[in-house]
């Protein structure tokens, strides 16, 4: 946007729009002990997904080691580990998730 600082008539260029959000990857990890059922019911109810992406994601992870159950701001990401991590341990499983900046 152009903008005149009148007195001299000289054009400035100042932003508008604000800075896009950095975004992070909130990551699930595999491991031994917690039942498929369990992730898949994490995946719906946390990350909204339906049934058949819960079930690809958690089979990639169960494959893989690891994979991406959805991409958020900051806050939000962090709630959604917070929320995976706290539901798993009240149901005596060790499941893991983690952020990442992208
Ligand atoms: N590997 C687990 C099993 O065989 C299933 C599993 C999948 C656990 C994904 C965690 O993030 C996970 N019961």
């Amino acid at each position: 946007e152009g903008g005149d600082d009148g007195r001299t008539g000289a054009l400035t260029l100042t932003r508008t729009r604000t800075k896009k959000p950095s975004m992070y990857k909130v990551l699930m990890l595999n491991d031994d002990y917690t039942p498929m059922e369990f992730v898949v019911d994490v995946l719906q109810n946390i990350f909204q997904k339906n049934r058949e992406e819960a079930t690809e994601v958690m089979l990639h992870v169960h494959q893989k080691g690891v994979g991406v159950c959805g991409v958020y701001t900051y806050e939000i990401a962090e709630t959604k580990v917070t929320q995976t991590v706290d539901y798993a341990r009240k149901n005596q499983h060790p499941l893991q998730c983690t952020l990442e900046k992208e």
